[in-house]
C-alpha cells in the first residue's frame, strides 16, 4: 500500500509505508485502527461511559473508550483534560503498538510530550469500577511561557526599607496558563537565581487566570527589603512562576534582574565619659553617644559593649564589662541622629592600674554600616584597688 499515512517516522503495528514527515510538522492522519480520533490541536469528544463499553483491559473492571491521538507535533507538549460530573475520571496515555501505559492522571490533565515513533492512544476510564457517565476530552497543544517582560524599582534604597516594585509579566507561549502561580521577588547580590538569594515578597497571579497567549499583566506590590544587607550595588530578581505551577515550554527566561544600590548607615560613638578613676570591685556610672553619621536610617536593632582593655585597640584580649541593647532607645536612628545611653557599670577585679574604657557601638554587627571600623571610643581610666576598709573588732578581753 502506498497511501500516504503522514506519520512521521512512526512505526505502523501492522504493514504500512511510512512517509518520513519534517518533525515539527503535525501529524495528521489516523492509523487504521478502527478507532475514533482527537485532535491535539484544541480537539474536543463527549462522550460516555456505559456498559456496553469494553473493560480497561489494565483498570480492574472499569469501562472505557479508546481515542487515537492525530494532529500532535513531535516534541511539543499536549495536555489532554478529562472531566465528568458523573465520576471519578482516570485518563491514560497508552502506546498502542505494545498497550503499554506510558501515563495517566486522576481528576487532573495529563501532560505529555509526543516522541518519534509512538503511536498515542488516549483512554478514557474511570478511577473506580464499573463508573458510567457523560465525559468530555479535551486536548491541546503547545504550552504557555511567561516571562518577566518589564519590571522597575527604585535605584536606590536604604535596607530594610519598604519600596515600590512593578512588574509586567507576558505570556509569550502557544497556550494559556490556566494555574494559579505566583510571582516572587529576591534580592540577590548578583543576576542568577539561586538558593543563596533574599526573600523580599511574593504576590498570587490568580486573578490573571487564564493568561492566553500574548496577554500581559503588570502588578504594582510595595515590599520591603531585608536587613542586614551589605552596602551597595545588589539586584532584585522578579521570578515569574516562581513554584512552577505552570507547565511552560520554557522554564528558565523566568527571571528578570533589576540592579539597585542598596544603602546603609554609619555609627559612630562620637563621645564617651567615664570617672578618671574606677575601683576594681565596685560600681562606676558612664555615658556614651552614639551619632548615625550615614545618609540613611538605621533599623535594625544592637548592641552597645563596653571592654577595659590595656589598649585603645579592642581585641579578643579586652574584658567585656558591659553589654546594652541599644535599640530601645536608638532604633530606627535617623541620619544625623544621635542617642545618649548612661549606664552603671559592675567594674570587675581586674588589672590594676593605667588602662582604657572601650565603648562599642553595634558591637555584634547586627547593623550593617558604612564603614564598620570606626565603632570604637577609648577613655583612658585609671582602676584602682579597693581601700581596705577597717571594721571594728572584738578588743581582746583581758582578764
Ligand atoms: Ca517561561
Ligand atoms: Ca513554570
Ligand atoms: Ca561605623
Ligand atoms: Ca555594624
Amino acid at each position: 500500500m502506498s497511501e500516504a499515512l503522514a506519520i512521521g517516522t512512526r512505526h505502523l503495528p501492522t504493514q504500512g509505508i511510512l512517509e518520513i514527515t519534517k518533525a515539527d510538522e503535525p501529524i495528521h492522519e489516523a492509523l487504521e485502527l478502527d478507532l475514533s480520533t482527537i485532535s491535539a490541536q484544541n480537539g474536543t469528544v463527549n462522550g460516555s461511559l456505559s456498559t456496553n463499553d469494553e473493560i480497561n483491559p489494565t483498570r480492574n473492571s472499569a469501562y472505557s473508550d479508546d481515542y487515537q491521538l492525530i494532529d500532535f507535533t513531535l516534541g511539543k507538549l499536549v495536555t489532554l483534560d478529562l472531566s465528568s460530573s458523573n465520576f471519578n475520571t482516570y485518563l491514560q496515555l497508552i502506546n498502542v503498538d505494545t498497550g503499554q501505559v506510558i501515563s495517566s492522571a486522576n481528576n487532573s490533565p495529563l501532560r505529555f510530550t509526543p516522541v518519534d515513533g509512538i503511536n498515542y492512544v488516549v483512554r478514557t476510564t474511570s478511577y473506580y469500577g464499573r463508573e458510567t457517565g457523560t465525559y468530555t476530552l479535551i486536548a491541546t497543544s503547545g504550552a504557555p511561557d511567561l516571562v518577566i517582560t518589564a519590571a522597575t524599582a527604585p535605584s536606590t534604597a536604604p535596607e530594610h526599607s519598604t519600596i515600590s516594585l512593578t512588574w509586567t509579566v507576558t505570556n509569550q507561549g502557544e497556550a494559556a496558563a490556566t494555574n494559579y502561580w505566583y510571582d516572587y521577588v529576591y534580592l540577590s547580590d548578583n543576576t542568577i537565581f539561586d538558593n543563596s538569594d533574599r526573600y523580599i515578597g511574593n504576590l498570587q497571579a490568580g486573578s490573571q487566570i487564564p493568561l492566553a497567549p500574548g496577554a500581559t499583566y503588570t502588578s504594582t506590590q510595595d515590599m520591603a527589603l531585608p536587613q542586614q544587607v551589605g552596602a551597595g550595588k545588589q539586584y532584585l530578581l522578579f521570578v515569574g512562576d516562581r513554584n512552577n505551577n505552570i507547565i511552560e515550554s520554557s522554564e528558565t527566561n523566568n527571571v528578570r534582574a533589576v540592579a539597585i544600590d542598596i544603602t546603609v548607615p554609619d555609627l559612630v560613638v562620637t563621645g564617651a565619659t567615664a570617672p578618671i578613676a574606677l575601683t576594681a570591685g565596685s560600681t562606676a556610672e558612664v555615658s556614651w553617644t552614639v551619632l548615625n553619621q550615614g545618609n540613611v536610617q538605621a533599623t535594625h536593632r544592637w548592641y552597645d559593649h563596653i571592654y577595659l582593655s590595656n589598649d585603645q585597640t579592642l581585641d579578643g584580649s579586652d574584658t567585656q564589662v558591659s553589654g546594652f541593647d541599644s535599640g530601645i532607645s536608638g532604633t530606627p536612628l535617623l541620619a544625623g541622629d544621635t542617642y545618649t545611653l548612661t549606664k552603671t557599670l559592675n567594674i570587675p577585679n581586674t588589672a590594676l592600674g593605667n588602662r582604657y574604657l572601650l565603648f562599642v557601638a553595634d558591637a555584634d554587627n547586627n547593623q550593617y554600616e558604612t564603614n564598620e571600623n570606626n565603632n570604637v571610643k577609648a577613655i583612658p581610666v585609671e582602676v584602682k584597688a579597693p581601700d581596705l576598709i577597717i571594721t571594728a573588732g572584738s578588743a581582746p578581753v583581758i582578764a
